[in-house]
């Protein structure tokens, strides 16, 4: 194995040798080869004007026009989270105009799924709905949100989410987001050549500019898919390269935005194109998601993940992908050599996204269904032409997908009783240490999942339940740690409480923009009471451990901004400047409650991490935690009982059996 390769995933390291086999680079030889620029990494190189690139190392303290470090380095940052912002929010209104087309009856695919969903969102919306009917609620919703984009004054109405005392924050510092663009297009004007030169003042903007992704476009994006598409509930699914099949046309749909791929999951189930497919020799179709878009067909339709960011290329490896739909983001320029070399079809949709190379069907809201039969089709049509040997690793882990924010309340209590009183309970009881947020990508400059699987294993061995999105969940679920029966690796604390509402003790909340979901949840821990009034009062903690993206810098952004202390790995890109560093680690936490931390190590992150826990529960005066107070409840003829069901009952699993216990000793 070549001395590059980096990767714990047992299907990524038996798929490489293949391209050692046929010489092909994939993004782990890429990164041991191209080495990150060492100034550049630090955030001190500055190239937002023609007298520079300035590089400000060593005896250089200032740029060609004056520009210090401080101001370089927070300029850069800031960049990140506008362009991060910018991506999610962009996916946002993009949704918002499909709710609006589906209400005039011009996207004639689609039709509002959870009516539910609609009502709760219009009335939060201040949208009138008595006497309406659907469409006039559903376009009048979508055009509020929409308008969210253009707002200029006031701010965002999404904020009205948070607790009262987070919103009190947000003006008192002056960060509440006015309208979404006008956020991302100030962040720009901002950190032009010569207008805002106080590190401070840069990167409270930043901090505005987050706050209008998370509580604004992404929030947004998770609240209209699921009016579109429906809101999750827990599901069985499986995860990792297992997933593909030899005798089947297997389809990847890959990148971000569930418009097309809902298509896709409808299409690739009719009868007409199931037969297509056996009149090519192929005995069906099989659809496999990648990256974001991966975990919203997996948390609506349990359609399987083939993997997370640094899988995309070694699923083609496999000889066995005939095509590869893509639409936005995350998706690697690479795919078009690799691709290449086998016989994948790579489709690009996206009018914003194509790729030299590849083909291009270009999606519209409009002919959704037919644009998504053109593509099955084409992904069937491109069966018979396979030429590789087909490799598909034995690797699939059975998971349990689909959790909303509506469900955890819901497994709470259900649906008249639902709350998030029992898990405040067993916090303040101790019983669980605190919550962690698990979020953001695959990084090539570290090895894959390593470092996601060794902060997900600690904390739950320390009774921090963890709930994940984006490609940590796939991470989470590649090793089993979506199951319930994963609760064997967590403490005991934590375990009872698993076992007595049936939960994993990971929970995939979906996608990148579903991290939405989790500020929801914590709004909502913190109105329930018993631990303070804000998110910042809470002992919970953020963590990214192999981020890579500009949007995961946002979304870091923005849990500090709402209270959350959060902590980055792989790479301090903001270590050029002492004085930003101090900025996003103690005045944040002044200003705002949260922080921006990048440690490079996983257990000082960690400790760090739990650190910041036990000093929020002693803040709230609850009892330290103990790991030895509880567990008695569980133990190991249960944990059995689970395991010796088959994978696909094992989350009516635990609850089931949980109850049977119960009636037991009755
Ligand atoms: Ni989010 Fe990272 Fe991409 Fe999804 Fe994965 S790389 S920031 S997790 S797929 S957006």
């Amino acid at each position: 194995m070549s001395p590059n390769f980096q990767s714990m995933d047992p299907a990524v390291q038996a798929l490489h040798p293949i391209a050692e086999e046929i010489c092909y680079p994939t993004a782990f030889e890429r990164a041991a080869e191209l080495k990150p620029c060492p100034i550049g990494s630090t955030g001190v190189c500055c190239r937002m004007c023609a007298m520079g690139p300035c590089r400000l190392v060593g005896k250089t303290d200032r740029g060609v026009c004056g520009a210090t470090r401080a101001t370089v380095v927070a300029r850069n940052y800031t960049r990140m989270v506008a362009a991060g912002a910018a991506a999610h929010s962009d996916h946002g209104r993009d949704l918002a105009r499909t709710l609006i087309e589906t209400a005039r009856g011009e996207a004639k695919s689609y039709r509002i799924r959870d009516v539910q969903k609609l009502y709760e969102v219009a009335e939060f919306m201040e949208v009138p709905t008595k006497g309406r009917s659907i469409e006039e609620i559903a376009l009048e919703v979508g055009q509020k949100a929409l308008a969210e984009f253009g707002q200029q004054e006031g701010e965002l109405m999404y904020l009205r989410r948070a607790p009262k005392k987070r919103q009190e924050i947000w003006r008192k510092t002056g960060i509440a987001p006015r309208g979404i663009d006008r956020e991302v297009v100030e962040a720009l004007h901002r950190t032009h050549e010569g207008v805002d030169m106080d590190a401070e003042n840069i990167l409270k903007h930043a901090l505005r500019c987050s706050l209008a992704d998370g509580w604004g476009g992404s929030m947004m994006a998770t609240d209209i898919s699921d009016i579109l598409f429906g809101t999750p509930v827990p599901l069985n699914t499986y995860h990792n390269l297992g997933v593909l099949k030899e005798d089947e046309v297997n389809l990847i749909i890959h990148g971000h935005e569930p418009t097309l791929s809902e298509m896709v999951v409808a299409v690739a189930q009719m009868p007409e194109m199931q037969e297509y497919a056996r009149s090519k020799g192929a005995k069906g179709i099989n659809l496999a998601g990648m990256c974001c878009t991966a975990l919203e067909v997996l948390a609506r339709h349990g359609v399987p993940s083939a993997g997370n960011f640094l899988s995309q290329e070694i699923a083609v490896l496999t000889g066995a992908v005939d095509a590869m739909v893509v639409d936005v983001q995350c998706i690697m320029e690479a795919l078009v050599p690799v691709s290449q070399r086998f016989h994948t079809l790579l489709i690009t949709t996206s009018p914003k996204a194509k790729m030299t190379g590849a083909l291009h069907i270009e999606f519209d809201e409009e002919h959704a269904l037919d644009i998504a039969k053109e593509i099955v089709k084409r992904a069937v049509d491109n069966f018979p032409n396979r030429k590789a040997e087909v490799v598909i690793p034995k690797f699939v882990s059975p998971a349990v997908g689909g959790f909303s924010h509506e469900y955890l309340q819901y497994m709470q209590g259900g649906l008249h009783r639902g709350s998030f009183r029992p898990l405040n309970d067993a916090i303040i009881a101790g019983r669980i240490r605190g919550a962690a947020g698990v979020v953001g990508c695959n990084n090539a400059r570290v090895p894959q999942d390593e470092g996601i699987m060794k902060v997900i294993r600690t904390l739950i061995a320390n009774d921090v339940l963890v709930v994940t999105t984006g490609c940590v969940a796939h991470a989470s679920g590649k090793y089993g740690y979506l199951l319930p029966e994963m609760m064997r690796d967590a403490g005991k604390g934590l375990r009872e409480v698993c076992e007595a509402i049936g939960i994993p003790p990971v929970l995939n909340l979906g996608s990148c923009v579903d991290n939405s979901r989790i500020l929801t949840v914590l709004s909502q821990m913190a109105t329930e009471g018993g631990l303070g009034q804000d998110i910042g009062d809470m002992p919970v903690v953020g963590f990214a451990p192999e981020w890579m993206s500009e949007k995961a810098i946002s979304i870091g952004t923005y849990f500090a901004a709402s209270g959350v202390h959060t902590f980055f790995g792989v790479n301090n890109i903001i270590s050029g400047s002492p004085e930003v560093v101090e900025i996003l680690s103690k005045k944040w936490d002044e200003m705002v409650g949260g922080t921006m931390e990048f440690i490079t190590d996983y257990d000082e992150m960690i400790q760090a991490a739990l650190a910041h826990i036990d000093r929020k529960r002693a803040e709230l005066g609850l009892v330290p935690w103990d790991p030895e107070r509880y567990g008695q409840s569980g133990g190991d003829e249960l944990m059995e009982k689970i395991l010796s069901l088959p994978p696909e009952q094992r989350y009516l699993y635990s609850r089931k059996v949980v109850e049977e216990r119960v009636a037991e000793q009755v």
